[in-house]
């Protein structure tokens, strides 16, 4: 007979940690399932050279509890990755959620029971659980991608993956290493991996805008100051679009007289992180607008890169900030070492890996590391990978086709999968908030949901199949009256070969989704259908 719970957490990242603490305090059983050896989801995994937030740290936090939010100090604005990890075991422990985890415990499948109404749990290390409800928190970017390379594995150096890092130090000192991909980790690990490499070749498909961290060390009175303002700081980010203190931008680009325009974009410029994309409403809306900023940041690269024959080749043309806007630090001046070499792959493609390095149609790179930057199966990849099976044993991938039809009803629930939730599931706003705050919202609109279940002895909910179409209708709308649409990004599935593309994020901002959650909660689960346990005379 398996473990019974009342609930089934997979993964323990920001999601899981907090979904396992809140569940248990509401009076929950809870079992929580982690693949990796620790909590952290991708920052236990992601610990390429240069891997940090690009929130302002402060604010890339927990912040449901203000005596959780002061006991913690962050040490500089853009934590890097292990002190990321060591606040979320931090957080781990003062909840004490650890005990109702299990690490080194890979979620294989699971299949929906109709006759017990239950969720049968398995996994790879082959233990099975049972549970009422299913609930995933496996993250938006948690499968990393390595694209389909010829002769890969001929390659006689040592390569890695950014999102797969060794747990202990790669020697890259004296060392030739290629690095492929120019994306948030690619951008962030080429300045750090030049520090230390004999020559560093950047395998470029397309250059990036980014926008400088200015990274610093806090002070201890600033760190008082935050701790003192945090409330404040709370409220605007619950009522903000995106999840970060910093009200929705009534202001146009093009709308914008050009001297005002260029002092803006000067001063986001000079304040560093998130402001610059998020100073005018109609930056990813208004192609005329895009072309102002975006000729705006590739007037910076002009600035920054010293050599002629370099620039020309890191002048982004894509419209900015339809892929993840990118922070850096030192990022295009690394291009002005004489050891590091850009290779543009549009001029030059990767026709294989070879024993020695990287062959493009030109000529061949020898090196002794390859790193790829190359990103993630994202929205959809991890969901995707696990057997999910709801009612008469639909699978999610057939329920998807896939991933050429995926619908979900708000990113939370599944018609045809009862009482099974996706913390921050595709459809949902996820990565285009501050992750944590888009988080919590969905840990606590879902430990809601199964409170009112519970009190109305409800034994299973499930969107119903209108309220699913009505909603991807929704949000592929909402999409296309953008830009986002119009680049190939992780957003659109584009960056992986044979993905449909589809954008899976509602854009319409976390304050006006966080409203339709509450509604569609106050309205008795609108747009779900329930079904009620037959009470005995
Ligand atoms: P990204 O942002 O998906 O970047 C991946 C990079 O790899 C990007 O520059 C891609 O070029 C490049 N890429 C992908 N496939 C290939 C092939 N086949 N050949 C050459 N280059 C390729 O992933 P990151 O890990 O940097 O960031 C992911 C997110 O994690 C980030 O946004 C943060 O939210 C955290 P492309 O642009 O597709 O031409």
């Amino acid at each position: 007979m398996a473990n019974h719970v009342d609930a089934i957490v997979i993964g323990a990242g920001f999601s899981g940690i907090y979904m396992t603490y809140k569940l248990r305090e509401e009076g929950f059983t809870v079992k929580t399932l982690e693949k990796a050896a620790g909590v952290g989801g991708v920052w236990f995994l992601a610990r390429y050279p240069g891997a940090r937030c690009d929130s302002d740290s402060i604010y890339y936090n927990y912040i449901f509890s203000e005596e959780l939010y002061k006991k913690w100090s962050w040490s500089s604005r853009f934590a890097a990755q292990d002190e990321i990890l060591s606040y979320l075991n931090f957080v781990a422990d003062e909840l004490d959620v650890k005990k109702e985890m299990q690490f080194n415990t890979e979620v294989k499948s699971a299949i929906w029971d109709e006759d017990q109404t239950k969720w049968l749990v398995i996994t790879a290390q082959g233990e099975e659980f049972t549970a009422t409800y299913l609930i995933s928190g496996v993250g938006c970017l948690s499968t990393s991608s390595i694209p389909n390379f010829q002769g890969r594995e001929s390659f006689k150096g040592e390569s890695y993956h950014t999102g797969n890092w060794p747990h202990t130090p790669v020697d890259l000192n004296g060392k030739r290493v290629g690095v492929i991909g120019t994306g948030s980790s690619g951008v962030q690990s080429i300045p750090v991996i030049a520090e230390e490499a004999k020559e560093v070749y950047v395998f470029q498909r397309t250059p990036q805008y980014s926008v400088p961290t200015r990274n610093r060390q806090f002070t201890e009175e600033e760190i008082a100051q935050f701790k003192e303002a945090f409330l404040d700081a709370r409220e605007i980010m619950l009522n903000s679009p995106s999840g970060l203190p910093i009200p929705r931008s009534t202001r146009s680009v093009v709308d914008t007289p050009e001297e005002e325009r260029v002092a803006i974009l000067e001063d986001a410029w000079e304040k560093g992180g998130m402001i610059l994309n998020n100073a005018f409403y109609d930056i990813v809306i208004d192609p005329k607008s895009n072309e102002l900023v975006s000729e705006f940041l590739r007037g910076k690269i002009r600035e920054k890169v010293k050599k002629s024959d370099v620039v020309e080749h890191l002048l982004p043309y894509y419209y900015y900030s339809t892929k993840r806007p990118i922070l850096d630090t030192n990022y295009h001046d690394t291009y002005n070492q004489d050891h590091v070499t850009l290779v543009n792959l549009r001029q030059q493609p990767i026709e294989c890996i070879t024993e020695n390095g990287i062959q493009t149609t030109e000529k061949e790179y020898p090196l002794d590391i390859i790193v790829f930057a190359t990103g993630y199966d994202a929205m959809t990849g991890t969901l995707l990978k696990l057997d999910i099976r709801g009612r008469n044993g639909v699978s999610l991938q057939e329920k998807w086709e896939n991933g050429a039809k995926v619908e979900t009803y708000l990113g939370l629930g599944l018609a045809g999968f009862p009482n099974f939730f996706t913390i921050t599931g595709p459809q949902s706003p996820s990565v285009l908030t501050n992750v944590p705050t888009a988080i919590e919202q969905h840990v606590e609109w879902i430990s809601d949901c199964l409170n009112y279940l519970r009190e109305h002895n409800v034994k299973t909910i499930e969107p119903t199949v209108e309220a699913e179409v009505q909603w991807s209708k929704q949000c592929t709308e909402i999409a296309n009256g953008t830009l986002f649409t119009k680049t190939e990004s992780w957003y659109t599935g584009s960056n992986i070969d044979g993905k449909s593309r589809d954008f899976l994020i509602y854009l319409n901002g976390l304050d006006n989704y966080r409203q339709l959650c509450n509604e569609v909660a106050e309205h008795g689960y609108k747009g779900y259908q329930l079904q009620y346990e037959e009470i005995k005379a």
